[in-house]
C-alpha cells in the first residue's frame, strides 16, 4: 500500500509549510521569529521502488525528529545550557555539539559544550585547534567553582551520560535533560524532554545533517563558522564510519549534502596530524602483547599516560587489520596523575557484522554494584571502562605497580576468552 502512494505518506510525514496553531500562537506572544523548516524535494518519480520508499521513511522521520527539536528550543529560549560529552569526546561528538550550539544559538539559548576528560587522539587536538571548536574541559576542580543553578538544563550528545565524568554532577544539581541525541544502543532509562536515540545510523553526525538539512540551521558558505562546523561534521561521519567504509545510504547522504559547504584542505590538515612517540610505543606494545584466538586479536598494553589515552582505539584499529582477524580487543591501565587516579580502559574493533559490540562487552565484563554496566558500543566499535577504586595508585613500587598490572591483565583476558572460547570457561568443563 505504501509502495503504491509512497507520496501521500511522504507528505503526511513532512514538515508543513502551514502554520501550526500552536506554533502561532507561540509566535505572537513573543514575536519570535520561527527558522523556516525547508520542505524536503521530492524524487522526480517513483516507480514502485521499495529503496525509495526506505530512503523517504529514513527522511520523513529525520524531519518529523527537526520539527520536535525546534518545538523544544523554543520552549526554552533565552535559557543556558550544558552540552555534555563523553570524558574523551570524539569528532562525531564534538561536531555534533558545535552543530547543536549553532542550532540553539538561533533561540537565544546560549551552550557550553563541556567533557571532563581530554581531548587525547591527535586529529582531534588538530580538530579542535583548527576549526577553534568552541569545546572546554571542566575538572572536577572547575564543577566546584562552578554556579551549576545558572543554567537551566542539559544536553547530551553521541552519548547517554553513562561515559561521562559530569552526568552525576548536573543530576544532583538538579537540572533537567532537555535534549538527547545518539547513536549508541541504549543504555538504560534516561528521561529527556526531546530523543533522538537511532542506534542503526553510523554517526550522529548524519542525524545532525539530516537537522541542517530539514532547516534547523541554514548552512551559508560565506560564513567561515558554519563552513568549520560542516568540515568538522564531515570528518564526524568520516572517522565513525571507517572513512565511509562502514556508512550506509542515509550516511552518505548526509556527506554528499556536508560536500556543499565543507573546506577539503582544513580536513585534509586534519587529517594530517601525526601520532606522537608515546601513541606509536602503545600500538607497539599492542602489537607485541597480542594473542590471537578464534579472529579474536586481544592485547594487553600496561600502563599509559592519561594523555595518550586515546592510543588504545587506534591500537584495536590497527590490530583489526591483520589477516584472519575480525575482532581486535585492547586494553590498559590509564593513569591521570593528577588525580593519582586509574582506570581500566578497552576499546573493541570488529568487522563481523553479526558481532554487536554493545551486547559483546555487557556480556564480558558485566555491571557494577550499582547496576551500570562497565561499557558498551555502537556498530563495528565499543569501549569499556573499569575503575580501580581502593588499588589506584601506590604505583612507587614497580615492582607492585607489574604486579597489579598482571592481576588485571589476567582477569580482563579470562573474561574475554570465555566469550572468545566458550570452551575453555571452567564452569562449563
Ligand atoms: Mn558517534
Amino acid at each position: 500500500m505504501y509502495l503504491n502512494s509512497p507520496v501521500t505518506q511522504f507528505e503526511s510525514f513532512s514538515l508543513t509549510t502551514e502554520p501550526n496553531p500552536e506554533e502561532v500562537e507561540i509566535d505572537k506572544e513573543s514575536s519570535y521569529e520561527l527558522p523556516p523548516l525547508t520542505r524536503p524535494s521530492l524524487p522526480p518519480s517513483n516507480n514502485g521502488d521499495g529503496g525509495i520508499y526506505l530512503a523517504q521513511r529514513g527522511n520523513s522521520l529525520a524531519h518529523q525528529k527537526s520539527e520536535e527539536l525546534q518545538k523544544t528550543l523554543l520552549g526554552h529560549r533565552h535559557e543556558r545550557h550544558l552540552v555534555i560529552l563523553q570524558d574523551f569526546p570524539d569528532p562525531d561528538a564534538l561536531s555534533c555539539a558545535w552543530a547543536y550550539q549553532l542550532i540553539a544559538q538561533q533561540y537565544d539559548i546560549k551552550c557550553e559544550i563541556i567533557y571532563a576528560g581530554t581531548l587525547s587522539h591527535q586529529e582531534n587536538i588538530a580538530l579542535v585547534k583548527l576549526t577553534t571548536l568552541p569545546a572546554q574541559r571542566w575538572t572536577m576542580q572547575t564543577l566546584k567553582n562552578k554556579d551549576l543553578s545558572s543554567y537551566q538544563g542539559f544536553v547530551l550528545i553521541d552519548n547517554q551520560g553513562t561515559t561521562s565524568g559530569l552526568l552525576s554532577a548536573v543530576q544532583q544539581a538538579g537540572l533537567p535533560l532537555v535534549v538527547l541525541v545518539d547513536h549508541h544502543s541504549l543504555q538504560g532509562e534516561l528521561k529527556a524532554e526531546f530523543v533522538d536515540v537511532r542506534p542503526y545510523v553510523r554517526a550522529t553526525a548524519t542525524i545532525f545533517t539530516q537537522y541542517l538539512q530539514a532547516g534547523l540551521l541554514g548552512l551559508d558558505s560565506s560564513i567561515s563558522q558554519h563552513v568549520k562546523c560542516a568540515t568538522a561534521l564531515m570528518h564526524g561521519l568520516r572517522s565513525d564510519t571507517n572513512r565511509l567504509m562502514q556508512a550506509q545510504e542515509e550516511d552518505f547522504m548526509a556527506a554528499a549534502y556536508l560536500s556543499r559547504f565543507y573546506d577539503a584542505q582544513l580536513l585534509n590538515a586534519i587529517l594530517q596530524a601525526n601520532r606522537s612517540k608515546r601513541v606509536m610505543d602503545v600500538i607497539e606494545r599492542s602489537l607485541k602483547n597480542r594473542i590471537v584466538q578464534n579472529n579474536f586479536s586481544i592485547a594487553g598494553v600496561g600502563y599509559l599516560r592519561y594523555d595518550d589515552r586515546d592510543a588504545i582505539p587506534q591500537a584495536a584499529d590497527f590490530l583489526v587489520t591483520e589477516e584472519n582477524v575480525h575482532t581486535a580487543v585492547v586494553y590498559g591501565i590509564v593513569h591521570d596523575e593528577d588525580d593519582e587516579l586509574e582506570v581500566v580502559i578497552g576499546s573493541l574493533r570488529t568487522t563481523k557484522l553479526t558481532l554487536d559490540p554493545d551486547e559483546f562487552i555487557k556480556e564480558a565484563f558485566g555491571q557494577d554494584s550499582t547496576g551500570r554496566f562497565f561499557g558498551g558500543g555502537r556498530t563495528g566499535a565499543g569501549g569499556f571502562e573499569i575503575p580501580m577504586g581502593f588499588l589506584s595508585g601506590g604505583n612507587e613500587n614497580s615492582a607492585y605497580a607489574k604486579m597489579k598490572w598482571e592481576v588485571y591483565d589476567a582477569q580482563i583476558k579470562q573474561k574475554l576468552l570465555k566469550l572468545v572460547n566458550p570452551r575453555d570457561n571452567p564452569i562449563q568443563s
